[in-house]
């Protein structure tokens, strides 16, 4: 399933100030929606390094239309609200969107939990060490997958105590959110060993910057390396894919899923 990035910010680390105006917004949603992402992923604030916070008024200003936008405008799948504040997400589910995307893990905001537990809304559990204004100072681990294991396993038992059944869950490592190159490489690498913790894991490695370390390549030029750390992620069993570049992932991941997957079927006959 891939979970194509609506940003509706003036300061994202690839896209920022694109798709700050809704109709322009809405328009690159139902694009993404036509290029096969099963999920949009409506965000309002950046959650780069050192990022600004956003009020919550602004917000609002930037998410709702957008959502409600999409809807009127026909889209069918499923959206998913891209923030901690709870504020926030009650008001994108009581305008349309099923899913909560949470970096924080239902620790930036107490009334979270709740929200989402009385919603029945579908959420994902992210890692990230500390917070985004911090979060890449010296970041430290014992053992990079078992701290992030435990630290999911952990947040997977608040959410079951708030009413959160484990079945809504959605679990992301939290590629960059305070890791080093070698960190968000180990854990790509380790993938598979998410998937003791029973429940689908999401990666987010779109165009982030340990692929733009890795083979110097400027921000807009990294879907290369983006489609390389998803068929990987998806070999080592991720099965959601968060990307800005939906069209060429989904090719990559449609050959990817049919040579792994046994019977081999040919969907349309081919010669050569
Ligand atoms: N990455 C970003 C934002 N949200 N959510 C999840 N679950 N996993 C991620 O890896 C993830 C995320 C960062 O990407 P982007 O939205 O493009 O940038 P920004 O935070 O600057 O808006």
């Amino acid at each position: 399933m891939i979970m194509g990035v609506v940003n509706v910010t003036p300061d994202s680390f690839s896209d920022g100030g694109r798709y700050l105006d809704a109709s322009v917004a809405i328009e690159h949603g139902l694009e993404l929606e036509a290029e096969g992402a099963a999920i949009l992923d409506v965000g309002g604030e950046s959650t780069r390094p050192g990022a600004a916070p956003v009020p919550e008024d602004e917000e609002l200003r930037r998410v709702i239309p957008v959502i409600e936008g999409l809807l009127e405008r026909g889209s069918g799948v499923r959206i998913s609200i891209d923030t901690y504040k709870s504020g926030v997400a009650a008001r994108a589910l009581a305008a349309g969107a099923t899913m909560v995307n949470d970096v924080t893990a239902l620790r930036g905001d107490p009334e979270m939990a709740g929200l989402v537990a009385s919603a029945g809304a579908e959420y994902c559990l992210m890692h990230m060490l500390g917070e985004p204004r911090t979060m890449q100072r010296d970041p430290h681990y014992d053992d990079v997958v078992n701290d992030i294991k435990a630290f999911l396993a952990e947040r997977m038992m608040f959410a079951a105590q708030a009413g959160i059944g484990p079945e809504r869950i959605l679990l992301d490592p939290g590629i960059g959110f305070g890791k080093t190159v070698a960190h968000n490489l180990e854990l790509l690498s380790r993938l598979d060993e998410f998937l003791d913790l029973g429940r689908p894991v999401l990666i987010g490695t779109s165009r982030k910057s340990f692929l733009g370390r890795l083979t110097g390549r400027d921000v807009d030029d990294r879907v290369a390396a983006t489609i390389a750390t998803c068929v990987l992620a998806y070999e080592r069993g991720a099965r959601v894919f968060r990307v800005h570049d939906v069209a060429p992932v989904r090719d990559a991941l449609t050959v990817t899923a049919a040579t792994v997957s046994a019977p081999w079927t040919t969907p349309t006959s081919t010669t050569r």
